[in-house]
């Protein structure tokens, strides 16, 4: 709590502003001041993993499928954001994208989310980082139950050429500092983590596919919004005590992308060497 008045105090007057300019400014924003890699910004480039480790976990009265995921940064650019807490008790604690050059110089800024305060993990979150949805027959099929739109603490869990150690880490602190995940890398949320899961209570025997679209409402500025999905195929059946059972059957999104170094950590090959 120490560190966050801190903050207040140093950007009080940034918050007020971007509190003020969230409210009428942020769709001109988006569309107007996107950079791109030829104005020296380096862009990220959001990609999900596909989604892993899936089981289902009952209680007496529900179906839950959950499963473990990742959002790649396959990007020239960081995906950097920066936290602004605001004045006082209330308002919202703004998040700000920021764009980086080769050297690391900040180009452009672009308030493009919320932080949001996680009671479950206990740090900070940013608002609308992803989504996930369970669809019958194909990816694009019905969607079955709600779809699953979630908060993140973004931060670099693993390298995705080299899986490399801690001391390479940008982005790691989900209290008061910067969040983001830099080039090359992957942030991993494990299966046992709360809010990872969608909600399957009442599914009928068929196929079905979980997909992880990740900057579902391309409100983070990255080079391709179009190539953000990932999916997993599983096989559902209905077990003698009336319990839902399913088996993975293939990660079927990895059939799509073409071959780069990030192929393997896209496809599930390069997972976290660390929790
Ligand atoms: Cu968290």
């Amino acid at each position: 709590m120490t560190y966050r008045k801190n903050i207040v105090r140093k950007t009080s007057l940034i918050a007020v502003l971007f509190a003020i300019g969230l409210m009428i400014a942020v769709p001109v924003a988006v569309s107007a001041a996107k950079p791109s890699n030829n104005n020296d910004g380096l862009l990220p480039e959001l990609q999900a993993v596909v989604p892993d480790s899936l089981q289902v976990v009952h209680t007496q009265q529900s179906d839950t499928l959950r499963f473990t995921n990742g959002i790649a940064n396959t990007g020239l650019g960081h995906w950097q954001m920066e936290p602004t807490f605001p004045d006082g008790p209330d308002g919202n604690v703004v998040a700000t994208q920021q764009i980086l050059d080769a050297d690391g110089n900040i180009v452009s800024e672009v308030v493009v989310s919320t932080y949001e305060w996680h009671e479950d993990h206990n740090h900070w979150h940013i608002a609308d980082v992803t989504e996930f949805s369970v669809h019958s027959g194909s990816p694009d099929g019905p969607l079955v139950g709600d779809s699953n739109k979630v908060t993140f603490c973004v931060e670099d869990v693993y390298a995705m050429v080299g899986n490399s150690n801690t001391a390479d880490r940008i982005f790691w602190d989900c209290t008061v500092s910067l969040q983001g995940v830099q080039a090359g890398w992957a942030d991993q949320y494990h299966q046992s983590t709360p809010g990872n899961q969608v909600d399957i209570t009442g599914i009928a025997e068929g196929t079905y596919y979980l997909v992880h679209n990740a900057n579902p409402d391309g409100i983070f500025i990255e080079e391709d919004t179009t190539n953000n999905k990932a999916w997993t195929e599983f096989i559902v059946t209905h077990k003698n005590n009336g319990q839902v059972g399913i088996t993975e059957t293939g990660n079927t999104s990895c059939d799509d992308l073409p071959d780069s170094i990030y192929k393997p950590a896209l496809c599930g090959e390069v997972t976290a060497n660390r929790g």
